[in-house]
């Protein structure tokens, strides 16, 4: 009652009558185990929290609110604002109970043997959730656990709140009040490490409430925005996250009383819902254009309940701004895909060059041309300047501007042993080198790039990013120059040629890295990555990232004297043995040997020397037990090195190995081979053509599958990390396929690839190359990601299908990692690609 009436004051009547539709709630729970209403969901740990990263923003209590997801992390948490190493529950039943009408779940927090059962049940006005306590909190979570809800900050930007009617401003940027508490009183975060870089004072921070009260509206003025949150027991507060991490949300929050079990906590959550909301169509198309004899087929996306049209129309733009239609035609139906349905429209019969949109009832895309050449240029952001960007070891300028100092300078040290490392690296009870734990290594502070977001060196990718960039060298020749690079001076300057091809100064970019580790170790390493969570998580210049001075342990931590200090903030070495990554150097090296052929003659002696040294090692065998994965990883990647040495010493034993190696491959599983077997076919004569053209056959069985399983007729995986690297793979094996087999494999399944990489995809037809196409990623996960704002050329996994049914790749937040995060090979497959396309495009008649 005291809520209209302060609308009534705030807004008059017609938020009244807007007001009341917030009381109209009619959540049901749908067979996808979700509670549903048009306009929003409800979910409750349909996604559940990943050990592997911990809190990804992707699970617990969950809204999608007129088509946003808004809110996450809904659950009992044990931080004001947890980051994402902070302990997650971990949910031990779960439990959608139809009768009810509730989604029930019992979690746990395993190390303090604390379970709480999250009940969410809709009601008239919404739904409530609650929390309920067998047993009382223990002591150590006194004041500390709480019911959590994480709003998306970019959602509530430059809206404002009330709360019990007092009004405010969502803040654009952190600036709340912060607490200090002393470090041993931290509850422990991910495996024991801290993500709080204290300087030695023994203390962490944590955000206090930027406001409190029983009723908090958000975003009244918003109809799509506007949730009023009711603490029926208990108080709330609002928390902003980002004022811990750059990555955090805004938190809504309760903290659970001491000593009380049963139902210790209840909100109720009256989210407004625009009745008969639509969700507005998607349309689907390359934002580069196209080449004017492409097939040219939008894929437009619709909400389940809207009706689809008859007919979509294309028009062209003229030099005086005038839209002439050059075709109108029927759309066709595709059928539903997740929980969107789907229609196509063909336009291919637009042929002549201009600047073109497409539209679709009042729906306009972007203008994107048509005309020859329209792919030439999409690839030269990636190798001008995402690249360069990446390059560690180096100082970067781009005219006025420094991307970063020469980072790393202090690396490596012998990693320990034992080690679980937070981004996936592993230490065994040995080092399995000749160095003690802790010990500085030599010569590794050369070559390689910023693995992704984050600045590691990881090895498996950089093998990949090599045989990329030599594919792309070998097949094209390009002699692209826009870039200086001086490795001698540690420099780098971008829009700078220095008469040297840039490709050819990438590989040996990332040869001299893969080079330095068989220097020091005789064989590959897993990696090098900084040994602290406070520095992995870091946001700024990579220079920054440790103090660039060799650690001395006879100093106090934070002194310096020369060029040493005593702030253990070096890099480590993680050496365990790996036939996988030892295998996929020796490829990577064995394919740049034969690039850097003249270019760097004894680099390229080096490249060779080592890869036929890792062959036969492996070949001998480390003696290593393995696990199924392990195996698995070190055949594909034997194939790959046997195939690379092949092409380079056109060796018999090579061409043998990999004659008993690919066809028992290709028949444990087609697809996932045939991208190597087809690199081969060069090389191996029409004997092994005739060999393979069955398997071909089969793979092609796989791609007209694919048109059945989806609208853009492209692999798309579920979950985990979204799919444009295996999407780029597939177009990228396709057009090794046609080109030896032009009768089963079609230009067009090159094509589909790329298309649906620059903007003909699920959930927003945004190019997820950034700066190429009319409309792309403007904002993404590099390492300038805190600025909100991106990196040119490069590429994001795109679009992750959250479970059951979500595609979402958000483009005002640049923090969902799995949707966001530019990664080196992925970057690199996307040059060989834009390539091929335009090779394909150019011999096509
Ligand atoms: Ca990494
Ligand atoms: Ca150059
Ligand atoms: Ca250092």
């Amino acid at each position: 009652m005291k809520r209209s009436v302060i609308f009534a004051l705030l807004f008059g009547p017609l938020a009244l009558a807007g007001s009341a539709a917030d009381e109209g709630g009619s959540l049901q729970l749908n067979d996808r185990g979700y509670f549903e209403q048009r306009g929003l969901n409800v979910l409750v740990f349909s996604s559940e929290y990943n050990g592997m990263f911990f809190d990804e923003k992707t699970a617990g209590l969950e809204l999608i609110h007129h088509g946003v997801r808004t809110a996450t992390g809904g659950a009992v948490r044990l931080k004001p604002t947890p980051e994402q190493w902070d302990q997650i529950p971990k949910v031990v039943e779960r439990k959608v109970d139809r009768e009810a009408n509730t989604i029930s779940v019992l979690l746990r927090y395993e190390s303090l043997d604390f379970d709480s059962r999250l009940v969410v049940r809709p009601d008239a006005r919404g739904f409530s959730v609650s929390v309920h306590l067998d047993r009382p909190l223990p002591a150590a979570l006194e004041g500390r656990a709480g019911l959590n809800l994480e709003v998306l900050p970019s959602a509530y930007f430059e809206k404002t709140y009330l709360v019990d009617g007092k009004p405010a401003i969502f803040p654009l940027y952190p600036s709340g009040p912060m607490r200090v508490r002393p470090a041993a009183t931290q509850i422990t975060q991910f495996a024991g490490h801290t993500t709080f870089d204290d300087r030695g004072r023994g203390e962490y921070v944590e955000a206090e409430p930027i406001a409190t009260g029983r009723t908090l509206v958000l975003a009244p003025e918003d109809p799509e925005r506007r949730i009023t949150i009711e603490a029926v027991q208990g108080e709330l507060a609002l928390l902003d996250g980002r004022n811990v991490a750059q990555n955090g949300w805004y938190v809504v929050r309760t903290l659970l009383p001491a000593g009380a079990t049963g139902k210790v906590a209840e909100w109720s959550v009256r989210p407004h819902v625009v009745e008969g909301w639509t969700r507005t169509p998607v349309i689907g198309f390359s934002q580069a254009g196209y080449d004017p004899a492409e097939k040219k087929v939008a894929v437009i996306e619709l909400d389940p309940s809207d009706t689809p049209l008859e007919t979509a129309a294309v028009f062209q733009v003229t030099a005086e701004g005038a839209a002439v239609e050059r075709l109108k035609a029927k759309v066709l139906p595709w059928g539903r895909y997740l929980r969107y349905s789907y229609v196509t429209f063909d336009f291919s019969a637009v042929q002549a060059p201009g600047l073109h949109f497409i539209q679709y009832g009042r729906q306009k895309t972007d203008t994107f041309p048509i005309a020859a050449g329209v792919y030439r240029d999409i690839w030269h952001q990636t190798l001008d300047v995402w690249f360069p960007v990446q390059m560690d070891h180096m100082f970067v300028n781009e005219a006025y501007r420094v991307w970063h100092g020469a980072a790393h300078l202090d690396d490596a040290r012998q990693a320990p042993v034992g080690v679980q490392h937070f981004d996936g690296y592993r230490m065994g009870p040995s080092t399995e080198t000749r160095y003690a734990p802790g010990e500085r290594i030599p010569g590794l502070n050369v070559g390689g790039w910023f693995d992704a977001g984050d600045y590691d060196i990881r090895t498996g990718s950089h093998s990949a990013t090599v045989m990329h960039l030599v594919d792309t060298w070998e097949r094209f020749q390009s002699t692209r120059d826009e870039t200086l690079v001086d490795q001698a001076g540690r420099f780098v300057d971008i829009h700078h040629p220095d008469g040297k091809p840039d490709l050819l100064q990438q590989i040996e970019h990332g040869a001299l890295q893969l080079v330095a580790q068989h220097r020091a170790f005789g064989r590959a390493i897993p990696g090098i990555i900084e040994p602290q969570l406070h520095q992995y998580h870091h946001l700024g210049d990579g220079v920054t990232q440790t103090d660039g001075l060799v650690y001395d342990p006879t100093l106090k931590p934070y002194e310096k004297v020369g060029e040493r200090s005593g702030t253990p903030d070096d890099r480590w070495a993680f050496t365990g043995k790996s036939a996988a990554a030892n295998y996929s150097s020796a490829a990577a090296l064995a394919a740049a040997s034969r690039a850097l052929r003249g270019f760097n003659e004894a680099l390229a002696e080096e490249c060779l020397a080592a890869a036929k040294k890792a062959w036969s090692d492996e070949r001998q065998g480390w003696g290593a037990a393995e696990t199924s994965w392990e195996a698995m990883f070190r055949q594909a990647a034997e194939l790959t090195a046997t195939l690379e040495l092949l092409i380079t010493t056109k060796e018999k034993p090579y061409a043998d190995r990999f004659e008993e190696l690919i066809w028992p491959a290709l028949d444990r599983a087609t697809g996932p081979t045939i991208g190597t077997a087809a690199r081969a076919l060069p090389h191996l004569g029409p004997a092994y053509a005739d060999r393979l053209r069955p398997y071909v056959h089969r793979y092609r069985e796989e791609i007209d599958a694919l048109e059945k399983q989806n609208p853009w007729g492209v692999p798309i995986r579920p979950g985990g990390w979204a799919g444009n690297a295996q999407v780029i793979g597939w177009a990228a094996t396709n057009y090794d396929l046609h080109r030896a087999f032009p009768d089963l494999v079609g230009p067009e399944h090159v094509l589909r690839g790329l298309h649906y990489v620059l903007g003909r995809h699920p959930a927003s037809n945004v190019s997820f190359v950034s700066g190429v196409g009319t409309r792309s990623k403007k904002i993404a996960y590099g390492n300038n990601r805190a600025d909100f704002t991106f990196i040119a050329g490069g590429v994001v996994p795109g679009v992750l299908v959250l479970k059951p049914d979500f595609p979402e790749n958000k483009e005002d937040w640049p923090f969902l990692w799995g949707e966001n995060e530019y990664v080196i090979d992925i970057c690199a497959h996307y040059v060989l690609l834009a390539n091929m396309v335009e090779d394909l495009l150019r011999r096509h008649p």
